[in-house]
């Protein structure tokens, strides 16, 4: 490896021996059920590195899933939890409510698009946030069908399995699922057959729509702004637009589903503002909280009052805790511009690894907004899906000192989700480790 370890610092053989100690333990009692990730076990972080418990340092290229875009550890965040933590640790909002709880609320009312009243309730996570969007939507339009993307995924509750495509892991052998759920085509510029033309492809999707389902029938069409687990995908311009507009001329709702691409990361507040899209309801979770559990459902005031008192909720929903930590990370997000610091970070990775696509024959794409980058790999001189290569790569990035996580479908493509706080010292070395990793590997 030519790249210098400045802001990476391995010490030890990767796992380290106290990773392999912890590693035989987590055989032992964590259910296998379990995803096992990286081989090392963390100890602290802070800003845009991970600490093992060997003393090992690696550049976070994966924010916890897209969570902490404030950086690891964000001082802010610490300390309104830490302060939080002595004032109140739960009291549950539908029994003695408080203020953080609405504060949060105002935030998101702020910053999601749309110009007029917006209310929102809060849950624990993105499979929560979901299900309640579904539930409010069909509460709201009295009717029942739900349409969701090719290669989507919305979490792994019985709804959102339903709602997710991708069989193994997420839904082999858990059935049975939950009925009136209808998959369109997304649109995947790379490989399907309306490449760049997303309103043709919306089109076809809504076509599809009209003929499987009927568009009296549908409540909502939800769908990711940029498609996450599913690849990555960034849809062609006038998708998004095209299914908004098709559901709002047929009464069904339209759903954005920022739980991955929402609050910054995609370098808008809202990954859907890149097609112009203002959807009637918002599903938000991860970078929201700036590490603490926190997801939310926002929309239209009249949408979101459709409900019935007590009709949606929870024990823990909106945890005071979890609202400070919120505030704090969306305070941060505002005072140091992160949209522009993640379009930023886009254009720096843009200018190292675009140049991979026809010099590196496995390379077919380097794909995203912002911060929230994907490369999808293929076996050399075809547009077939290369997971294996993925895994070599992986393999030899993390011995390198990179935390970094793949997706798609078929497994076949690389996700950078780096801390938006990210140094551009820090980004270059990780990705110049990467673009060496990438193609040694393509070589072999
Ligand atoms: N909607 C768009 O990306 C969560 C899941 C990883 P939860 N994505 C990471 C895994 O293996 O479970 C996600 C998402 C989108 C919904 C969800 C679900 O969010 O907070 O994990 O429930």
């Amino acid at each position: 490896m030519s790249v210098p370890q400045v802001a990476r610092k391995i010490v030890t053989a990767i796992p380290g021996p106290k990773s392999q100690t912890l590693e035989e333990e987590h055989k032992k009692y964590v259910s296998a059920g379990v995803g096992q990730g990286m081989p090392i076990f963390a100890q602290s972080a802070s800003g845009s590195t991970i600490t093992d418990v060997d003393g090992n340092r690696f550049i976070d290229l994966a924010s916890g899933i897209a969570v902490t875009g404030v950086g690891n550890c964000a001082p802010e965040v610490v300390k309104a939890v830490q302060d939080e933590v002595t004032k109140l640790t739960h009291t549950n909002f539908a029994t003695t409510p408080y203020e953080n709880y609405i504060d949060v609320c105002k935030k998101l009312a702020e910053h999601t698009p749309g110009d007029f009243p917006k209310k929102s309730v809060l849950v624990n996570s993105g499979a929560e946030a979901v299900e309640n969007a579904i539930k409010i939507a069909r509460r709201y339009t009295g009717r029942s069908a739900i349409v969701v993307m090719e290669n989507a995924f919305h979490g792994r509750t019985n709804l959102t399995m339903a709602m997710t495509t991708k069989s193994m892991p997420y839904k082999q052998g858990f059935g049975a699922f939950a009925p009136d759920i209808y998959r369109v085509p997304f649109s995947y510029p790379l490989r399907d057959a309306f490449g760049a033309d997303g309103a043709a492809a919306a089109k076809a999707a809504t076509d599809k729509i009209e003929l499987l389902v009927g568009s009296a029938n549908v409540a909502a069409i939800i769908a990711e702004p940029i498609q996450g687990e599913g690849g990555f995908i960034v849809p062609a311009e006038g998708f998004l637009s095209g299914l908004a507009d098709w559901a709002h001329a047929h009464d069904v709702l339209y759903i954005s589903d920022e739980i991955q691409a929402g609050f910054c990361r995609s370098g808008k507040w809202f990954a859907c503002e890149y097609d112009g899209v203002t959807p009637d309801l918002i599903t938000t979770a991860k970078a929201l909280g700036g590490g603490m559990p926190i997801a939310a459902v926002t929309g239209r005031a009249d949408i979101m009052d459709a409900v019935q008192p007590g009709g949606i909720g929870g024990t823990y929903g909106g945890n005071p805790v979890s609202c400070v930590s919120a505030l704090a990370a969306v305070g941060i997000m505002e005072k140091l511009d992160l949209p522009a610091k993640a379009a930023h970070i886009g254009e720096v990775v843009d200018g190292l690894l675009k140049p991979l696509v026809g010099e590196v024959p496995t390379v077919a794409e380097v794909r995203g907004h912002g911060a929230m980058i994907g490369i999808e790999f293929v076996k050399a001189g075809t547009m077939e899906p290369n997971k294996e290569l993925v895994g070599r790569i992986t393999k030899r990035t993390i011995q390198e000192g990179l935390i970094m996580l793949t997706c798609g479908i078929n497994g076949n493509v690389i996700r950078l989700l780096p801390p938006l706080v990210i140094t551009d010292d820090e980004l270059t070395e990780a990705i110049e480790v990467l673009k060496e990793i990438i193609i040694e590997e393509s070589a072999k």
